[in-house]
C-alpha cells in the first residue's frame, strides 16, 4: 500500500515538473533567446566538463567501493589449495584495476580534448595497422597468460591420484538438505540407487553390497585437518553446487551423476576461530545482536544467543523455495578428536537393521500412525515385506 502511494506522489510530481517547464517556456516567448538546436562551443565546453565530472566520479566511487565494502570478502583460505585461487583471482583484479583506470582516463580525456569546436573539422582517418596490431596482440597475450595460468591451476586443484591417500566421502544433495556419507574402514562407498531410498536409508545405499558394510551417514560433517578429503557428491531431486566457501571450492552436483573435488583442509575449526580478522569480524557481529537483542527483549521477545564461527557447506544453485537455509556445518578436527568421533558414529547397517528389528506394534487402528513412532513403524512393516 506504502509503495502505490509512493508512486502516486512520483508520477503527480513528474506531471508537476513537466507543467512548469511548460509554464518556463511561455515566459521566454518575445525574448531573443537562442533556441537552434545546433550546439554552441559553450555547450560543448559544458559537455566535455561533465565527462570529466563523470571521470572523477567513476574514481572515487571506486576508491570508496573499495575501502567500504573490500573488508567483506572471504579472507584467509582454509585449504591448501585456496592460496591458489586466491592469487588467481588476485591477479585478475589487479589487470582489471590497472587497465580500468588507464583506458577511461584516455577515453574521458580524448572526448574533452576533442570536443567540438566551431570551425574545426574531424580529420578523415581510416586505419593504422601498427595500432591496430598493438591493441590486439597485447590483451590477446595477457588473456592468454591469464587463461593459461587458471587451466595450469584448475588442473592441478582438480587432479585426485587414485594411490593418493585420502578419505573418501558421499555428499548427497536433496531439497532442502546435505548429508554425508563416510565410505569406513575400506575406504570405498558402497553402492547407491535412488529406487533403495527407504525409511533409515534416506541414501538408498544397497546393504546388499560388502563395501556399504562399513558405511556411515551423518548430517555435521568432520574432517581431519592435514589430509585430503575426496568428495563424491550425488543429487537426489534437482540441480544443486556444493559451495565451502573458507575451503574456496565448489563443484555441482547434478542427479543422475557422480562429481567430484578434493581438498585438504589446513586450519582446524578452532584455529579458524581464532584469526585474527575472525575474532574482530565475530565481535563485529555480537556486538550487532546484542544490539538487536536488547530491541527484541524490550518487546518482551527472546534474546539472541551469541554467535560463533563454524565452516559451511552451503548450496550455491537455486534450487527451490529453501534454498537459501540448505547448509551443512563442516567442523574440521585435529586427526584425534576426528578418529574419536568417527568411532562414535553409528553405522548405517546398523541403523537399517535397528529400524528392522523394531517389534511391530499390535495395529489397533489410525491411532498409531499420528506420531513419528507411527511412521516408523510403516517403514519397518514394508520393509519387512520385503
Ligand atoms: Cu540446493
Amino acid at each position: 500500500m506504502t509503495s502505490l502511494l509512493v508512486i502516486i506522489v512520483l508520477v503527480l510530481l513528474a506531471v508537476a515538473l513537466w507543467q512548469l517547464t511548460k509554464i518556463f517556456d511561455l515566459t521566454q516567448v518575445g525574448s531573443n533567446r537562442d533556441t537552434s538546436e545546433v550546439a554552441t562551443d559553450d555547450d560543448n565546453n559544458v559537455q566535455g566538463y561533465i565527462m570529466f565530472t563523470f571521470l572523477a566520479f567513476l574514481y572515487i566511487f571506486t576508491i570508496y567501493g573499495l575501502f567500504k565494502w573490500g573488508p567483506l570478502v572471504l579472507h584467509t583460505p582454509a585449504s591448501e589449495h585456496g592460496e591458489d585461487v586466491d592469487f588467481l583471482m588476485n591477479i585478475t583484479w589487479v589487470l582489471i584495476f590497472i587497465v580500468q583506470a588507464i583506458t577511461q582516463a584516455l577515453l574521458h580525456y580524448f572526448a574533452f580534448k576533442y570536443r567540438g569546436k566551431k570551425d574545426q573539422k574531424a580529420l578523415y582517418f581510416a586505419d593504422n595497422n601498427k595500432l591496430e596490431a598493438l591493441w590486439s596482440v597485447i590483451p590477446a597475450v595477457v588473456l592468454a597468460g591469464l587463461i593459461l595460468y587458471g587451466l595450469y591451476a584448475w588442473t592441478n586443484i582438480m587432479f585426485v591420484d587414485e594411490d593418493e591417500d585420502t578419505i573418501v566421502i558421499e555428499l548427497y544433495a536433496q531439497q532442502f538438505n546435505w548429508k554425508a556419507r563416510y565410505s569406513g574402514e575400506d575406504n570405498v562407498l558402497g553402492k547407491a540407487n535412488v529406487r533403495l531410498i527407504e525409511g533409515v536409508n534416506s541414501l538408498g545405499v544397497d546393504m546388499a553390497d560388502p563395501y556399504s558394510q562399513d558405511d556411515i551417514v551423518v548430517t555435521e560433517l568432520h574432517i581431519p585437518i592435514g589430509k585430503k578429503v575426496h568428495f563424491k557428491m550425488r543429487s537426489q531431486d534437482v540441480l544443486h553446487s556444493a559451495y565451502f566457501p573458507h575451503f574456496r571450492a565448489q563443484m555441482n552436483v547434478v542427479p543422475g551423476m557422480v562429481t567430484e573435488f578434493a581438498f585438504t583442509p589446513v586450519f582446524t575449526t578452532a584455529e579458524y576461530r581464532e584469526l585474527p580478522y575472525m575474532i574482530e569480524k565475530v565481535a563485529h557481529i555480537n556486538d550487532l545482536r546484542a544490539k538487536k537483542s536488547v530491541e527484541l527483549v524490550a518487546k518482551g521477545e527472546t534474546a539472541l544467543d551469541p554467535y560463533a564461527f563454524d565452516y559451511l557447506l552451503l548450496c550455491n544453485k537455486i534450487c527451490g523455495a529453501s534454498h537459501y537455509n540448505m547448509q551443512m556445518k563442516v567442523i574440521v578436527d585435529t586427526p584425534e578428536d576426528y578418529k574419536k568421533w568417527i568411532n562414535e558414529q553409528a553405522l548405517l547397517v546398523t541403523q537399517v537393521k535397528e529400524a528392522n528389528a523394531t517389534p511391530v506394534p499390535a495395529i489397533d487402528g489410525a491411532t498409531k500412525m499420528d506420531s513419528t513412532k507411527g511412521a516408523d513403524t510403516a517403514v519397518v512393516v514394508k520393509m519387512a515385506m520385503k
